[in-house]
């Protein structure tokens, strides 16, 4: 053993009592023995010399209910305590100490440490603690936050990875006094649960069902089941003086409500401001977002994952043109343009995201009655497409829209059948051939050019 290794020796043993120790004592043991830190390549700064275990390629953008999960695995799996050992499930290899521990949490690039979190998170108020956020000492532990045990909110429930050697990771609460002693901080890639869901027009991502009444009313049934026969539980008129074939729905400012967007015979796109939900007349606010158009080459997706919507027309030349849309909802809030297609005509294209990754796929039906899509890569970016596949057959291009009914943010499928009732499949598989595992009915006496999702 040369001069360096054991240099390197002494110095992971030094720190292996510095990091998670937690206010317990580490056996001796734990920096004796056979050292597999020589042959597990130890970075030589910033790491602390702990090994890292895998390294992957991105710090993961992981959901606050998503940290429930993961933590749940080590538990269950009883994973033993030590500083010199990995663990690999399906969330990855990482190092089975208190850092490793939320670094799998969290799916980070690698097994960081209490002194080196800092670099993908930050500190917060402790009345800010919520689930998925951390309580940090650097240099000792670090545990994952889930919430408090008691009301007045000072003893906190956590899960952890804290040693002595050989023992398990475990959920406990703390008392008030030892929880005051770590700083709260936040993942720097956490997601909101109700940020990670779509667009509708009540807010809660599953889509709901328009119409227009031959009043020029537009009638809405508010979706409570989601993904069901018949999942309506409330309707209301939204609008008034509408035709069937120039109105839309989209979420412009991103807040999870759809506003609602007309052409003006004069070429202007007005739209509305929803205020209110799921409401009669929900409007509290108007602009006009862009003029020069027509009511038939007009449509709205998010292309970037934003939540605001874009808005995309087809050029004579069959170009597709997307403006994106930087200000929300706002005079003329588009701040570029790209060509996101090239061949489509404007009768027969549809944009929805179909993997729930919050980018819009781009959709056509093919002379063959297949439908194809593209699937979104770059977000908003020209042709952005990465893959393409073949999502239904037996479809014609006036006949099918695709919206999200249960609020996984993956688009279902739905057409109306010679009998006035809309069929929709249940998207299973995301962006894949066929990706549908359900059908149902969800609502009759509808035609096919008098229904929009929204
Ligand atoms: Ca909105
Ligand atoms: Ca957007
Ligand atoms: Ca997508
Ligand atoms: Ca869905």
């Amino acid at each position: 053993m040369n001069a360096i290794v054991r240099f390197r020796q002494l110095l992971c043993a030094v720190f292996i009592a510095m990091v998670c120790a937690a206010g317990l004592a580490i056996p001796a043991s734990a920096a004796g023995g056979p050292d597999p830190l020589v042959t597990k390549a130890p970075e030589p700064e910033g790491s602390r010399l702990l090994f890292n275990c895998a390294t992957y390629p991105q710090n993961r953008a992981t959901l606050r209910s998503e940290t429930l999960v993961r933590s749940r695995t080590w538990i269950d799996e009883r994973v033993p305590y030590s500083q010199s050992a990995c663990h690999q499930n399906q969330y990855g290899d990482y190092r089975t100490d208190c850092s490793g521990y939320l670094s799998m949490i969290w799916g980070l690039r690698h097994s960081y440490t209490t002194a080196t979190l800092d670099q993908v998170s930050h500190q917060i108020a402790r009345a800010d603690l919520r689930l998925g956020d951390a309580l940090n000492r650097p240099g000792e532990h670090v545990a994952l936050f889930i919430g408090w045990a008691d009301a007045a909110r000072t003893k906190p429930i956590v899960r952890e990875q804290a040693g002595p050697n050989g023992a398990p990771t475990v959920e406990r609460t703390w008392s008030a006094t030892y929880a005051n002693t770590y700083t709260p901080i936040r993942y720097d890639n956490i997601v909101d649960d109700s940020a990670a869901s779509g667009s509708s027009l009540s807010g809660d991502g599953r889509a709901e069902l328009t119409t227009v009444l031959p009043s020029g009313e537009v009638k809405a049934w508010r979706n409570g089941l989601g993904f069901a026969p018949m999942p309506w539980n409330a309707d209301a008129v939204i609008a008034t003086g509408m035709s069937s074939d120039n109105y839309q729905m989209a979420d412009l400012d991103g807040d999870g409500d759809k506003e609602f967007i007309t052409v003006l015979p004069n070429g202007e796109v007005k739209a509305w401001r929803n205020g209110l939900g799921f409401a009669p007349m929900p409007w509290d606010a108007d602009v006009i977002i862009a003029t020069g158009f027509t009511k038939d080459n007009v449509r709205f997706a998010d292309l970037d994952g934003d939540r605001k919507a874009e808005l995309i027309t087809v050029l004579p030349s069959g170009e597709v043109k997307a403006w994106h849309n930087a200000l929300g909802f706002a005079p003329m809030p588009w701040n570029a343009d790209a060509i996101i297609a090239t061949g489509m005509a404007k009768d027969n294209y549809q944009m929805a995201d179909l993997d729930g990754d919050g980018k819009a796929e781009l959709m056509t039906v093919l002379p063959s009655g297949e439908v194809k899509a593209w699937h979104n890569a770059l977000g908003f970016a020209p042709m952005p497409w990465n893959a393409d596949v073949i999502i239904a057959t037996g479809m014609t291009k006036d006949n099918y829209q695709v919206a999200d009914l249960d609020g996984d943010r993956k688009a279902e499928l739905m057409t109306v059948l010679p009998s006035g009732e809309v069929k929709a499949w249940h998207n299973a598989l995301g962006f894949a051939p066929m990706p549908w595992n359900a059908d149902v009915i969800i609502a009759t006496g509808m035609t096919k050019d008098n229904y929009q999702m929204a």
